[in-house]
């Protein structure tokens, strides 16, 4: 499958890696939008939050319970953000479901 976020995941694409285990790989994003700003994708490849259902959630359940976790590990002190964009209109770019998780500083408050 032509996907980068499996490449990343099979390690044939390099990654700055924050975490991994058989669930889910957590890595810095290549176009930081904030001081800290990394992505994690389940290694399942969903194309996007439109693509969960009842056979694949129990992934998501995975990501979320190590957010906490891995923000601490990055360095967040004050605050995070979570965004998955999932489809056209919302310019996801990566078919492959993935949440940016975007801390270090103050956020704007409204969206683009
Ligand atoms: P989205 O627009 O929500 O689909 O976000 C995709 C993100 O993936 C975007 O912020 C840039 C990041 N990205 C794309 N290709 C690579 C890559 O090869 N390596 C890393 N680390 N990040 C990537």
């Amino acid at each position: 499958m032509d996907c980068i976020f499996c490449k990343i995941i099979s390690g044939d694409i390099p990654s700055k890696k924050l975490y991994e285990d058989e669930n889910i790989l957590a890595f810095h994003d290549i176009h930081p939008q904030a001081p800290i700003h990394f992505l994690i994708v389940p290694k399942l490849h969903i194309e996007s939050a439109d693509g969960i259902d009842e056979t694949n959630s129990n992934v998501i359940t995975k990501v979320f319970e190590k957010i906490p976790y891995l923000a601490r590990e990055a360095g967040i002190k004050n605050g995070y953000r979570i965004i998955s964009n999932c489809g056209k209109d919302a310019c996801q770019s990566v078919k492959h479901l993935h949440f940016h998780i975007l801390g270090g500083k103050q956020l704007p408050g409204e969206m683009g």
